[in-house]
């Protein structure tokens, strides 16, 4: 994977970092973690939480330092350094994962998941395995995933019920060709920004909307600008947890195990809070006065999704994961 110049500057800190890092051995320092999220969203707590496990469990040799707020930068680059080892783990979105693997296309389908229960079945059992496997290749040991709700549409023009109101509207997406091309499908025009310029974006009208979980909508702020929030879910794909290799390889075998340990046992406690914060986002954002849109009628939106899942659902082994998803609804 090349790095373009414009990303340089952004890469160099945390890379010296890492590099003084990697002179250490795990255990003489913390293991170094990012997360685009401020403090306080669920998955800054989730990892947070699989910090104090692993301190507890190992009387404080092994603990964990996490970087919330995207101090670090954009998901993208800091996948990059923590596959160069810069950073020990890392929580993503499965974006930027798309960009390096295609099975990580499965769960970001749109329309796939037909209800969370469903997404956490599929994501816990055989498939979610099998997902996580495919990014080792790629410098990149996939711990767990964790719950992103679903994703719906929100814009600062005009309350949006069917693919008509959204037709002509500037989206930001992530940087992501399937979410490119899922905007595009719909009839709207897709702007790839990262998490941290999208408030900006939305004030200046460099985009009408955006497209989001309601803690992230509320979270971020957005729904200061942009009011109207339709309920499409049209995503469910979860979040990932993911360790470098380069320091999974450092680690005994014990150590991996409680790793692996830790991070499942993190799940469960994500849920907890992630259920709990989707209710507060929602009253949050009425209470903010946005219009919500919730009784809109998703099937023209899925409708027009058929031609994206045939291009980015191309391998034996992509449709092997969605033919065993759709089984386990
Ligand atoms: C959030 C997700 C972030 C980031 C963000 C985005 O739901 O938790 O990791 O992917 O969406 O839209 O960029």
């Amino acid at each position: 994977m090349t790095i373009n110049p414009t990303r340089r500057a952004a890469l160099a800190a945390p890379l010296l970092l890492g590099a003084a890092a990697c002179s250490q051995e795990i255990g003489e320092r913390p293991l170094r973690g990012a997360d685009t999220h401020a403090a306080g969203y669920p998955t800054v707590q989730a990892v947070d939480y699989f910090g104090e496990l692993l301190s507890q469990r190992t009387d404080g040799r092994l603990r964990l330092r996490n970087y919330p707020g995207g101090q670090l930068g954009g998901e993208g680059d800091t996948l990059e350094i923590t596959m160069f080892g810069g950073l020990d783990v890392n929580r993503v979105n499965l974006a930027p994962l798309n960009v390096i693997e295609p099975t990580t296309f499965v769960p970001a389908l749109p329309f796939l998941f037909s209800t969370t229960d469903h997404m956490r079945r599929s994501l816990d059992g055989e498939p979610g395995r099998a997902i996580l496997e495919t990014l080792r290749p790629h410098g990149l040991i996939g711990l767990c995933f964790y719950d992103s709700g679903q994703r719906s549409f929100y814009n600062r023009v005009r309350p949006v019920r069917t693919p008509e109101d959204l037709r002509g509207m500037k989206i930001r997406v992530q940087p992501s060709d399937l979410y490119v091309a899922m905007v595009s499908a719909l009839g709207a025009n897709p702007t790839p920004i990262p998490f941290g310029e999208v408030y900006q974006a939305l004030v200046q009208g460099v985009v009408d909307g955006a497209e989001n979980n309601m803690p992230s909508y509320d979270d971020t702020r957005h729904h200061e600008v942009a009011r109207y929030y339709t309920a499409t879910g049209h995503v469910m794909a979860p979040e990932a947890f993911v360790m470098s290799r380069r320091t999974w390889d450092r680690l005994t075998p014990a150590d991996r195990d409680l790793v692996m340990e830790c991070a499942n046992e993190s799940v469960p406690y994500m849920r907890e809070i992630w259920d709990a914060r989707e209710a507060s986002a929602r009253q949050n954002v009425i209470d903010a006065g946005c219009e919500l849109i919730e009784d809109v009628d998703v099937e023209p939106f899925r409708a027009l999704m058929a031609p994206v899942w045939e291009r980015f659902i191309v391998s034996d082994l992509q449709q092997r994961l969605v033919r065993d998803i759709q089984a386990m609804e």
